[in-house]
């Protein structure tokens, strides 16, 4: 079947095109040469994997990252308990046999330390540090139209020139701290999540409190609840966890697996979410009770994120068909749970199953049985103040010696929003999305040309199992600069009709999927920060493989999204209309 948003979405450049392309031969003129040709803020799983691009393409770049290494989830989330939800040999980088030859997975699900430091081996075997410099913030990148590049200070007020700007920044790097009174006022240790102490936390035989129970919060107070002296859960809204079934890989396996990748990697290709998992074609009420439950039986004890995005196809669209769901593991979690109170406050009320990011967890329900643990629910008695000794809140006090905040963060833009990105005309990026973010397939901003935002808001990537999504974004964007390069184009700018119609895409699919309607980081909500977004959505849920379709027939039609000068102002041509083709769903 013709998709025909897409088929709208090209239509509506063609006509916008040649208008552009003829203002822009009119202006321009050769512009200076900037010192590097691109550099990439952030060394984290993407701006690794785009440095290695780069460095193929024998470009001069730099890689700025403001961690003391590479990482960047991976480097600074240290709490215990973090691991990612991903099958491991899913996580890895796809793109050469030889370091899938090389690299062994010890966990099906690997904890935070292995993936850095698989991160750290991928980095030093393509000999990529000597592009990047550490400890160095960015904090601003001007567009400079005489350089038709970008002008980037640090913090340290390191001043650098650049042709291209690719942001690799994260898109949960912005941790937000709760606006209690008080925050700064606890004597003892306190921390969020994200700036965990790097040297460890000595847990034994102390009282620990924990805010807030996303997939953070989850797997952190399951791997401290039998260490610590005793446990305080914070919890202001439940979510629905699931377990992770996680468990050690055997050496015979991992021979196996690495026999495998090319399946491996064509299976994830294939399902929207980029895991092993895809939907089930049947629909719930269509499946025999018996049968349905059975199968559920199986999902709750399989490994992964199966029963979130491996579920019956209309689990994440149709109330009715969720709501079945979200019984069956209420009926979980009230089995799992000695006290029926505290069951009935681990069990959410006011969103269904999966409709927001599903807590993948290890024994987490179990913890509540635990005599030294205790569950706080703050939407009955809310938290007043932290105090210098504890938390006040309007029912008692409570005396801790360790406070750790897992209360999530300004998502996807807030990175962005930190820095002082400043475009065209004089605009700032954070200002052109003060009412939510605006994009080409998240990858390119209008009025701000020369930058890909590798993982952007509203990017398919975004929304997926992450290295999936960016080795495909990465692969894209190094398609693009190879083709600027190679045209001598200096100038690259995403189409305001591209923009506008890429937006409105990216707000229907969300509209679709029972998610696009629950506050949670996918929607742009956090209590902690002043903004609220009027566009409420950070991801792109139309699924990897419509987004693939998407990035394959702009780049098969020479980029019509996009306004292009090459060097003394002549526009490039695209395509025209008749050359096009539009790819079937
Ligand atoms: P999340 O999923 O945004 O969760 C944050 C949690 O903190 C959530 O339970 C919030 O409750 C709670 N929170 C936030 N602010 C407060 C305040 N002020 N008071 C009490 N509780 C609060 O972040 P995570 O770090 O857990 O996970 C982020 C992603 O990291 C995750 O999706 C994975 O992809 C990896 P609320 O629900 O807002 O009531």
């Amino acid at each position: 079947m013709l998709d025909q948003n897409r088929d709208m979405h090209f239509q509506g450049l063609s006509a916008k095109a040649v208008e552009i392309e003829h203002l822009a031969s009119i202006q321009n003129q050769a512009p200076a040469t900037p010192e590097y040709d691109a550099i990439i803020i952030g060394a984290g799983v993407c701006g690794i994997y785009q440095a290695y691009r780069l460095q193929q393409m024998g470009k001069r770049f730099l890689v700025l990252e403001q961690a003391s290494d590479v990482g960047g989830t991976w480097y600074w989330n240290r709490y215990p308990g973090c691991r990612f939800d991903s099958e491991s040999e899913t996580y890895g980088y796809s793109f050469s046999s030889e370091l899938l030859e090389e690299w062994n997975w010890s966990e099906h699900f690997a904890p935070r330390e292995e993936t850095e430091r698989y991160l750290q081996y991928v980095t030093d075997k393509f000999d990529l540090r000597q592009h990047m410099r550490f400890r160095q913030r960015l904090a601003s990148a001007i567009w400079k139209p005489d350089l038709s590049g970008w002008e980037i200070t640090t913090d340290s007020g390191t001043v650098l020139t650049t042709r291209f700007l690719l942001t690799a920044i994260g898109l949960l790097s912005s941790p937000t701290l709760p606006r209690y009174e008080g925050v700064e006022s606890f004597k003892s240790l306190s921390f969020h999540t994200y700036h965990a102490p790097r040297e460890g936390v000595n847990f034994a035989g102390k009282r620990v409190a924990v805010i807030g129970t996303g997939a953070t919060g989850v797997q952190l107070i399951s791997a401290i609840a039998g260490e610590v002296g005793s446990l305080t859960v914070f919890q202001r809204r439940p979510n629905w966890c699931a377990p992770l079934n996680n468990s050690p890989i055997p050496a015979q396996e991992m021979a196996d697996i690495k026999k495998r990748y090319d399946e491996i990697f064509a299976r994830c290709r294939e399902t929207p979410s980029g895991f092993y998992h895809d939907v089930d074609p049947r629909r719930t009420l269509d499946v025999d009770p018996q049968e349905r439950e059975a199968f559920w039986e199986r999902l709750y004890n399989s490994p992964g994120f199966g029963v979130w995005v491996g579920n019956f196809k209309d689990t994440l669209v149709d109330t009715e068909a969720n709501a079945e769901f979200s019984k069956f593991v209420a009926m979980k979690i009230r089995e799992r749970v000695r006290d029926p109170d505290v069951a009935e406050k681990l069990v959410p009320k006011d969103h269904g199953f999966g409709t927001r990011r599903v807590p993948m967890e290890t024994g987490y329900y179990e913890v509540y049985n635990q005599a030294n643990v205790r569950l706080v629910d703050i939407s009955e008695t809310p938290i007043q103040r932290i105090t210098e000794t504890g938390i006040q809140t309007i029912a008692e006090h409570h005396q801790f010696d360790i406070i750790i905040y897992a209360t999530g963060f300004d998502a996807v833009t807030g990175a962005f929003d930190k820095i002082d990105i400043v475009g065209e005309a004089g605009q700032k990026l954070r200002d052109k999305w003060i009412d939510g973010p605006l994009t080409v397939y998240g990858l390119g901003v209008t009025g701000f040309p020369n930058m890909l935002t590798l993982a952007g808001p509203q990017s398919g990537s975004v929304a997926t199992n992450f290295p999936r999504g960016i080795e495909e974004a990465v692969d894209w964007c190094s398609g693009v600069l190879e083709y600027l390069f190679n045209n001598r184009i200096d100038y690259f700018n995403a189409r305001q009709a591209a923009e506008d119609s890429w937006s409105e895409h990216v707000h229907e699919m969300s509209g679709r999927i029972l998610f696009g309607k629950e506050q949670s980081w996918f929607t742009g909500y956090n209590s902690n920060v002043d903004r609220q977004y009027r566009q409420k959505c950070l991801i792109y849920a139309g699924g990897q493989i419509r987004f693939r379709q998407f990035l394959t027939e702009e780049s098969a039609q020479s980029y019509p999204s996009f306004e292009m000068r090459q060097s003394g102002g002549a526009p490039r041509s695209h395509g025209s209309d008749a050359t096009r083709t539009r790819p079937d769903t």
